[in-house]
């Protein structure tokens, strides 16, 4: 495929916040997601000049036109060409080409032979900065990860464990990412959940792990977690450093929970690395590692899964060196959408290329559901 024109323009993400949508060979458009949750050890998302400026320069700039992309690694042009324009209009850029080149099945182009879907991660509730009410839960999101199982099966059984939890709950608002965020406490949002999928697991016979992004960097001042629904009796309280660790391992057992991101902040390897030891769940690094494989190395013996989110690094080469760096070395890549999300689905079509086995993407609204039906129809075009 060869490059023939760039068109950038400014469209409106999920929080009605505007971001960059580009337009390859006049056909084959993909836009950029945003985070409320950033780690500081991301690359910046725009220039320091804005994303007008992105966007002007990006259809001002004519050293793309003639560019040939017969495989992936032909990327490496682009990202050589443009390296000033961030992250955010860099993985718009990429994914649109992606796109252009393979005729919109970019699984495909990337991986002829891959034959398997990941399993959906899909918030049911949350808090934290993806929501601006004041009584809200301390921690960004509570999650389903179905064990290994088809995966319509196990994107059937996080809807249907959304709905009941929202059906329990009884009108609480929502997060950007369509999960419940009731006034309660961390406790008592597990009970619920596990209610629930004590049910749904019986009905269905699928079984459901419980998850969590603590996003702990959210609510850490520097030397103690803040919490301001800790408990039923104690909403607020104070967390040391090793008394957030206890917490993390009383509750990871007691709830066995599968999946625990972001349980500490984002400088504290070796606190991951004492829930590691301590627990069986996945230990899972976000704004830890930022997609970045210095970071990943450094934080190699903290955690046995991390984050993919390719704009918080900016460029797919180097996302797909932190995915391969990670497989090979045992730790879990859980590619994800972020907060502010567009209806791009490329992250579905990485994921089932790069073989990665859990796809975080949300539960409920368009935006989360455009990944998982993306994954459904490429579930049809498997061999
Ligand atoms: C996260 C993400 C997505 P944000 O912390 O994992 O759920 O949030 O995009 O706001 O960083
Ligand atoms: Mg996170």
């Amino acid at each position: 495929m060869k490059i023939k024109s760039v068109r950038a323009r400014k469209v409106l993400n999920s929080r009605k916040k505007p971001t960059i949508e580009i337009t390859i060979n006049k056909k084959y458009s993909a836009a950029a997601p945003s985070g409320a949750s950033t780690g500081e050890h991301e690359i910046k998302a725009y220039p320091t000049q804005g994303i007008d400026f992105a966007i002007d320069f990006i259809n001002k700039f004519k050293h793309l036109k003639g560019i040939k992309i017969e495989r992936f690694q032909d990327l490496k042009q682009v990202e050589k060409l443009l390296p000033i324009i961030k992250g955010n209009p860099m993985i718009a850029l990429e994914f649109a080409i992606l796109k252009a080149a393979s005729k919109n099945k970019v699984w495909h182009f990337l991986n002829p032979n891959a034959d398997d879907l990941p399993m959906p991660l899909g918030n049911v509730v949350g808090g934290g900065a993806h929501i601006k009410t004041k009584e809200k839960p301390d921690m960004q999101e509570f999650l389903l990860l179905p064990e290994k199982t088809d995966f319509a099966d196990a994107k059937f059984a996080n809807e249907y464990v959304h709905k009941l939890v929202g059906e329990k709950l009884g009108g609480a608002k929502m997060t950007d990412e369509g999960a419940w965020a009731p006034q309660m406490d961390t406790i008592s949002i597990l009970d619920l959940i596990k209610s629930v999928i004590d049910k749904v697991e019986k009905e269905l016979g699928v079984k459901i792990g419980i998850g969590l992004d603590v996003a702990a960097s959210e609510f850490f001042d520097g030397k103690n977690y803040k919490y301001t629904n800790y408990s039923k009796k104690i909403p607020k309280k104070n967390l040391t450093v090793k008394e957030q660790i206890n917490f993390m391992e009383i509750i990871t057992k007691k709830y066995k929970l599968t999946y625990v991101e972001d349980a500490f902040q984002e400088n504290d390897f070796d606190s991951f690395k004492e829930l590691k030891r301590r627990t069986k769940t996945l230990v899972c690094g976000d704004d830890l590692t930022t997609t970045n494989l210095e970071r990943l190395r450094k934080a190699k013996d903290s955690i046995n899964a991390i984050i993919i989110k390719p704009n918080q690094i900016g460029s797919l080469i180097k996302t797909k060196e932190a995915v391969d760096f990670a497989l090979k070395n045992k730790i879990v890549p859980v590619i994800s959408h972020r907060s502010g999300e567009t209806m791009d689905a490329s992250i579905s079509h990485l994921a089932v290329a790069w073989d990665i086995p859990i796809i975080k993407c949300g539960i409920h609204g368009k935006e989360r559901q455009a990944k998982l039906k993306e994954l459904l129809k490429i579930k049809k075009e498997l061999k």
